[in-house]
């Protein structure tokens, strides 16, 4: 029997890796994607076919997580075997901004889906495994290394948000017996990493700068320290959690923190460029409060799970500087050819 699978936030970074990982599997995986104005679905065109054409078993349906009944339709329409519910208004920084819409969509999205499994398995039996995607922001100002055993201290609304989601799930597999995990992953990044997040920001700006297209890189506090891993390798972990016969919560992280700082000096030194001459203080990057120390303990995941991450930070950044390096010359090849508009993706920096 061919496994279906039901992915929100199909079109983010996660949800393009996760979507490769199943079909690569011979799950028929269907999406919910957002309503926007222009094509959102760069991420897994390489995947999504016109639905009249051949092409591997990946099928999008609106919807939002804002959107309760539109969530139980697309229940009924798809009847999954695993639900993985990575939507989100990830951005941290953006969540002071926006706190109302950011708990919205991350704590009472996560609600507004139990609730429709809830029902929808109520109504149709069968068993529906649910993975939830935490995050490492719960552990906020909560001590390093953390570990599932740490207590929970968030930093902000998106991180406070996570944590309701957290327990709601827990709540849901306490009091209705829900097939529900918890994944507290640890920052991943790859070449497909939203442009905002520091990863992607430095190492597109590294490159750009190489190739002339700009000459200053603004950021807040290079000072923090984050734990952080491949997309690649962590989805893998989702999967491997819906597999076991327990439900349970499980930390996921390389187990290594570097600074902000010394990612910006590796990216800089790839391209063969001192980060200092290029590198400029803007406090619009600062938040109104940090999590400075992130460094995850994923020893139950390796132990249970039979999980480790593949993929050095090291690696890391020269993958995703490779990829931003490409683009920065198809943008200089089409400027130089008189085009004024770059390639879609590789968009004149605006530094969010
Ligand atoms: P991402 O690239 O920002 O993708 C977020 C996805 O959520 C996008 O597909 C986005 O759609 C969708 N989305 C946003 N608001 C929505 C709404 N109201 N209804 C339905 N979908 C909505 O995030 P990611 O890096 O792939 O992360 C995946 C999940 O893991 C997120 O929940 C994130 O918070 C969590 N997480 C990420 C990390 C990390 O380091 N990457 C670590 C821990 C936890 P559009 O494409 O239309 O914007
Ligand atoms: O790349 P960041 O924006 O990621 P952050 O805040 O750690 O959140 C990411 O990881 C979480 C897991 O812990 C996820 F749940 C969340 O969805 C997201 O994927 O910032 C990393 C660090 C921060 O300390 C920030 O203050 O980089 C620092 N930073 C310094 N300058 C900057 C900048 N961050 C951004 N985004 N932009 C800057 O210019």
């Amino acid at each position: 029997m061919t496994k279906r699978a039901l992915i929100t936030g199909i079109t983010g970074q996660d949800g393009s890796y996760l979507t490769e990982l199943l079909v690569g599997k011979g799950y028929e995986v269907h999406g919910v994607m957002r309503r926007a104005s222009v094509f959102n679905t760069d991420r897994i065109d390489h995947l999504y076919h016109d639905p009249h054409l051949p092409g591997p078993p990946v099928r999008l349906h609106y919807g939002d997580l804002t959107d309760g009944t539109s969530l139980r339709h697309i229940l009924d329409a798809v009847r999954p075997d695993e639900i993985y519910n990575l939507g989100a208004q990830s951005h941290v920084l953006v969540s002071f901004q926006i706190p109302e819409y950011t708990a919205d969509t991350v704590a009472v999205g996560a609600l507004r889906l139990l609730e429709a499994v809830r029902d929808f398995v109520g109504s149709r039996g069968g068993a529906v495994r649910l993975y939830q995607a935490g995050s490492s922001e719960m552990f906020g100002a909560a001590p390093a290394p953390q570990s599932e055993a740490t207590p929970f201290h968030p930093r902000s609304p998106y991180g406070v948000s996570k944590l309701a989601a957290h327990w709601y799930g827990v709540n849901y597999r306490e009091a209705y017996g829900l097939f529900v995990c918890n994944g507290i992953l640890f920052n991943h990044e790859s070449p497909r990493r939203g442009e905002t997040f520091v990863s992607r920001k430095v190492t597109r700006a590294a490159a750009r700068i190489k190739e002339g297209l700009q000459d200053k890189l603004y950021l807040g506090n290079l000072e923090a320290k984050r734990d952080w891993g491949f997309a690649g390798d962590y989805v893998e972990a989702m999967w491997l959690m819906l597999q076991q016969d327990v439900a349970e919560d499980f930390v996921i992280a390389t187990g290594e923190a570097r600074s902000v700082k010394e990612l910006v000096e590796l990216a800089f030194a790839e391209v063969g460029l001192e980060w200092s001459n290029h590198v400029e203080f803007d406090p619009r990057y600062l938040r109104p409060t940090e999590v400075d120390f992130l460094q995850g303990d994923a020893g139950k995941a390796r132990q249970r799970l039979g999980w480790r991450p593949k993929t050095g930070f090291v690696e890391l950044v020269r993958m995703m500087i490779a990829h931003d390096l490409d683009l920065a010359r198809q943008e200089r090849m089409l400027k130089g050819a008189g085009y004024a508009a770059p390639p879609r993706g590789a968009a004149t920096l605006k530094q969010h």
